[in-house]
């Protein structure tokens, strides 16, 4: 069931509803028939209008329907009003991408964030089943009934186990930081991929490092950040992570549960803002996932477009030439990806600063130092050492600095 609120963009709201049922599809429930409505507003007790609950509740005894799903997240009393008239269940696009991220979670971590993110959604919508409204709404002096006692031992149950898995949360994110600190020092650049689900992420990533990543025609098929190490042309060791896929409506529950895994994409200093570039609409992708990058304070400047799938079709490269500085690539059959290689290498050499050094010939494990951290120009043996001219970050420029070269020559 899909509603669209003024401005009515009936294309948009066909194509959400498309999505929906991909969502649907993919959490393993078969999708009979749809309905839309035009509103001004959402109805705050029923979210659609009356009549239109009647005509849902014909269509789903005619299709013999056992859930209806709404595409934007129903209030908690929506959903109630919404079971009880209906007979049967109602859901909102929430809770089914819920459902797949908890399908989907298989290492601790990921466990824990679906988890918690199901608990905040649960929580607010905690009643006894099958007990009328006006019990529930309890209220000043309302007598209390055993059901409701039941809901309370539920509901502080349930806020213990937010507490607990919050608390864990953080200690993971502590560890990861840690963790992050020394990579730090190790001064390895780092590229993170992020973009909408079933982009190609993972395909990219497998791409260019063979880190083996689980690659599947199904939305949210990763849901763990997989970091690996990738050699550029250029003989530069960098860092290249996996993120989660993203998606238009994404549970803000979702988003903060995954804030720490997210965390990844401050430190990046490349963000491959990976887009199917044979989606209906890219844009709509774009902006969704940067809704998303911006709503976990990112910043967007380090974002380096890339459309994916360009052997589907002209899409790819018709999206690339609209966005100046973007490439096109299929990172299923490699087309494009020197290209974006080469690109990574630009943005990087960019964060780094032309410095002269002069190293005595006593001191081959600066040679070697440098090699490893930065780029090496040249290399001319003279009188006493070796004057190096090179490229190196800013951060591991400060390193070398007792062997800056005095423009001798
Ligand atoms: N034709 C074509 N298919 C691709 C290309 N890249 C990825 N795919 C397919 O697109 C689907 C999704 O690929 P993934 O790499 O799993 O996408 P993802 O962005 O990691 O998706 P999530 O982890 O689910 O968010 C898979 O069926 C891939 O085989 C490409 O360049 N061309
Ligand atoms: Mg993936």
């Amino acid at each position: 069931m899909g509603v669209s609120f003024p401005p009515h963009d009936d294309d948009a709201t066909d194509d959400s509803l498309d999505e929906l049922a991909l969502l649907v599809d993919t959490a393993g429930a078969d999708v009979v028939g749809r309905l839309t409505q035009r509103r001004p507003a959402p109805d705050p007790a029923t979210y659609v209008g009356r009549g239109k609950v009647e005509e849902i509740l014909e269509r789903a005894e005619e299709l013999d329907c056992d859930t209806v799903v709404f595409d934007d997240e129903l209030s908690p009393a929506q959903q109630a009003n919404l079971e009880r008239l209906l007979g049967r269940s109602a859901i909102d696009r929430t809770a089914v991408i819920l459902d797949i991220f908890a399908q989907n979670a298989h290492s601790q971590e990921g466990v824990a964030q679906v988890q918690l993110a199901m608990f905040r959604y649960r929580l607010p919508r905690l009643r006894g089943r099958g007990r009328s409204l006006s019990q529930q709404a309890g209220g000043i002096g309302a007598r209390r009934g055993p059901g409701e006692t039941q809901l309370e031992i539920d509901r502080r149950r349930i806020t213990r186990q937010i507490h607990k898995l919050t608390a864990d949360l953080r200690a993971v994110a502590r560890t990861r930081a840690t963790q992050r600190k020394a990579r730090g020092r190790s001064a390895l650049r780092h590229v993170v991929v992020v973009g909408y689900t079933n982009a190609g992420k993972s395909t990219l990533l497998n791409r260019l490092t063979d880190a083996g990543v689980l690659v599947e025609d199904r939305l949210f098929a990763t849901l763990d950040a997989t970091t690996r190490r990738l050699e550029l042309p250029g003989g530069e060791t960098i860092l290249c992570t996996d993120t989660v896929g993203f998606v238009r409506k994404l549970p803000h529950q979702l988003v903060e549960a995954f804030r720490g895994t997210l965390e990844v994409v401050h430190e990046a200093d490349v963000v491959l803002h990976v887009v199917d570039g044979s989606a209906v609409d890219p844009d709509g992708c774009i902006a969704a996932v940067r809704e998303v990058l911006t709503s976990i304070g990112a910043d967007l400047d380090e974002e380096l477009l890339v459309f994916n799938k360009s052997d589907l079709g002209p899409g790819a490269a018709r999206q690339a030439a609209d966005h100046p500085g973007s490439v096109a690539i299929s990172a299923a059959t490699g087309e494009g990806i020197d290209e974006l290689l080469r690109r990574i290498g630009d943005r990087l050499r960019a964060l780094t600063q032309p410095v002269e050094l002069f190293v005595p010939y006593a001191r081959g494990d600066v040679i070697a130092a440098l090699h490893r951290s930065g780029e090496v120009l040249s290399e001319r043996a003279g009188e006493g050492g070796i004057t190096v001219s090179a490229r190196l970050d800013e951060r591991v420029a400060g390193r070398f600095a007792e062997f800056a070269a005095e423009s001798r020559s």
